[in-house]
Formats: C-alpha cells, structure tokens, sequence
C-alpha cells in the first residue's frame, strides 16, 4: 500500500496536583515532607520580596535594568529543589527562587543586575553556570554538558531553562536535537509566560504546545500548570529520575504568566489587557501553595509572618552587603571583566587589557593632578 497511516507512539500530557483553590490530587501528591513544603515556600516567597525589593531599587537607581521573576517562581523552586548538588544548572535570566535556593547569595545577584563582572561568579561547590542573558544559547551549553557527562560516564543531570519566545531561536532546536540524539541527561524548562517581550506565544508558534515539539526531537515532553510547584516538582522529578537512568533528556513546558514587565525598561500596558492579567493573578503560585500548607496545618498565618520578617532581614543585610561590596576599589575596577571568563587569558584579550590598564592609569594621572578619586587597583590576571 503506497499510503497508509504510520503508527506512531506520541502521548502528551497535561499536569497538575494542587488545583486553583489549593485542593490537591491525592492521587498525584508528591508526598514531601512538611519540612521540605516549607523550604519550597520560603525560597519562593524570598524570591518575589527580593524581585520586589529589586525594582525598588533600580526605580531609585541602585541597580540597573532587570527582569523581574514574580510569577514565576513556583517553576524555579520546583524543578531546582530537584537537583542533588553535584548535578549542573544552567539558568537563563528569571530563575531567582532556584538559584537562591542552589546557593548563590543575593548579594551576587545584586551586583550581577548592577552590571558587576563578580555578580558572574559562581559560588565555590557549584556545578551551576552563571545567568544568561542572550537567549536561549544557554541550552546548547546544557547540552554540551551533558552529552559530556556520558563521554564520562558521570550519573549527573542538567537542568536548564528558556522562554517561550527562547525556542523561536535556531540555539534552541538545535540543542534539544543534540540532546535528544546523543541521549544527553539534560530536562529542558520552558517557562511559557505567554510572551517575548510584546510578542505573544501565537506570532512565535503555530503549535498548540511547547511541550508537543519533543516528540519532533523524539524525547519525552510534558505540559504542567507552571503556577502549581507541586506539579513542577513532580514533572521534574521524573524527567530527572529518566535522565539518570540514560533514559535521555526531556522538555517540560510550564504554562505561566509575567505577573510584571519583561524588564524595568518594559510597559506592558501597552499590549497586554488588564483583563487577561487579572485573570491570572487568580492562578498565583505563592498564595496558592499558602493555603495549602494552610489547609494540611503545617503553615498559620503568624507562622508566615515569622518567615516573612526573617526574609526581611535577610534582604536588608544582603542589600547592604551588595551596595558596600560595589563601592570598594576592588570592584569598582573595570580590569576585571578580563577576569573570569579565562582560567589563562588568550594573547589578544592580555593585549586589550593592558590597552584598558594604561587608559585607565593615563586618566588617574589626569585625575589625580586636578585632585579627583583615585581610580581602582589594577585586578590579578
Ligand atoms: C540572542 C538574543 N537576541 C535578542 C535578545 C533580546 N531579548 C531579550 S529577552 C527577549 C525575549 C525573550 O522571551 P522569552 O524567551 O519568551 O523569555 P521571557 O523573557 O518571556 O521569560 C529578547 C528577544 C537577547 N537577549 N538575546
């Protein structure tokens, strides 16, 4: 028969645990403990008051344009809180709640959003990568690592993420067609916030899911209530759980919304309804999963209270640590965006330095003689 249907085994998804009034499916309950309930809730709820106190302050002009994460938190806590130590993330640009949870101080945040090469640096212990701004190449790195870790056999996986608009990008097929190919233990998250900057999901793509477009790559994909950190986690949990078996890697699409601008620099007034973004509000993760830890009696209101007033603190003392670490010589000096990218400095990068480093020296001179600061110590290559 020259034509005839081609059987083929596609099945996809859709999951959630706790519905938009906290119920959860018993069925699909997770079963974590309270303790780790409550680590999910404090990291998320640290998270949105550090984005809030951020735009605070780059309103004030203490740091510079950023992008904001509120909504989104339930998908970085959930699939972070995933990963063992050793394992790598490889984080975009809205994964505040995971990374804060993984280790980075916010003062290293702070000072990345400040334009500070040190806000880059990885904490020691870390297998993660810095945040990532030019979108979706992060992913062929996540999947460079992991085709790596087969060559080395290491039981390690990568967790990555990139945005709906991320995955109009060639980086992005091609990195989930060499991790599908090469069997690579990576779980790719799509936070589907429904727009790239002004573009909505529909001028990016003609599917009706991300999450479809793994079985193009041939991996296993699933679409999860990205507001429901239970559904994350238990989404990610398995893509994890296969991916340490040498089952390969997976695409999880997590359906959100950006509860504020793409950036400080962003007015979505301008093409977004109010109606849309009302309706969403009523799906917010952190209120959501409050009420529930309400309902199971592990979390009362005073209780949060408590751990609304350590977050404070918290921030206060890691804003503090930030604006004081900027002002010192050390940082302030801009030799060193020569200084962590390269463990030994390829010959035509010492050229450029040492062109910065006498400009630099030739304007403290000027300076100096019309009485002005001193300019920074030159930085170790
Ligand atoms: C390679 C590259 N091209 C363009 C940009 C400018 N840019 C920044 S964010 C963005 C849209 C990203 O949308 P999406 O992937 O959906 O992520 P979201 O910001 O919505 O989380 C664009 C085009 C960039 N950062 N990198």
């Amino acid at each position: 028969m020259p034509r005839k249907p081609i059987d083929l085994p596609f099945k996809l998804e859709y999951l959630s645990v706790l519905d938009e009034n906290a119920e959860l499916d018993k069925k699909l309950d997770p079963k974590l403990t309270d303790d780790e309930l409550k680590t999910l809730y404090r990291y998320m709820l640290k998270a949105r008051r550090a984005d809030e106190r951020m735009l605070n302050m780059q309103r004030q002009g203490r740091i510079g344009t950023f992008p904001q994460a509120s909504g989104h938190e339930a998908i970085s806590m959930g699939s972070v809180f995933c990963l063992k130590k050793e394992d790598w993330l490889v984080p975009a640009y809205r994964e505040l709640a995971g990374m804060l949870y993984r280790g980075w101080p916010l003062e290293t945040i702070l000072l990345y959003w400040n334009g500070f090469e040190e806000g880059a640096k990885v904490p020691d212990g870390l297998n993660d990568l810095p945040m990532c701004v030019p979108v979706a190449s992060q992913l062929l790195h996540a999947a460079g690592i992991g085709m790596a870790m087969n060559i080395q056999q290491e039981k390690k996986v990568v967790l990555t993420f990139f945005g709906d608009g991320s995955s109009s990008e060639g980086d992005c097929h091609e990195a989930l067609n060499f991790a599908a190919v090469f069997n690579a233990p990576v779980v790719f998250i799509c936070l589907n916030n429904q727009y790239a900057i002004s573009v909505p999901i529909a001028k990016q793509m003609k599917n009706e899911t991300v999450a479809q477009r793994a079985i193009g790559y041939g991996m296993q994909g699933i679409r999860v209530d990205g507001n429901d950190v239970l559904a994350v986690y238990t989404a990610t949990q398995e893509a994890i759980e296969r991916a340490r078996k040498g089952e390969g890697p997976t695409l999880i699409e997590c359906l959100t919304y950006r509860f504020t601008p793409h950036t400080t620099a962003d007015d979505p007034k301008r093409y977004r309804s109010e109606d849309e973004s009302k309706k969403w509000h009523l799906r917010e993760p952190l209120l959501r999963f409050a009420k529930y830890l309400n309902a199971k009696g592990i979390m009362n209101e005073e209780q949060r209270q408590q751990i609304e007033a350590e977050i404070d603190a918290e921030i206060k003392e890691a804003v503090a640590k930030a604006e004081e670490l900027a002002k010192s010589d050390e940082l302030s000096n801009p030799l060193n965006m020569f200084d962590f990218s390269f463990a030994e400095l390829p010959p035509f990068l010492v050229e450029q330095r040492q062109e910065l480093a006498d400009h630099i020296a030739k304007h403290t001179k000027h300076k100096k003689e019309s009485g002005e600061k001193k300019a920074p110590s030159p930085a170790k290559i």
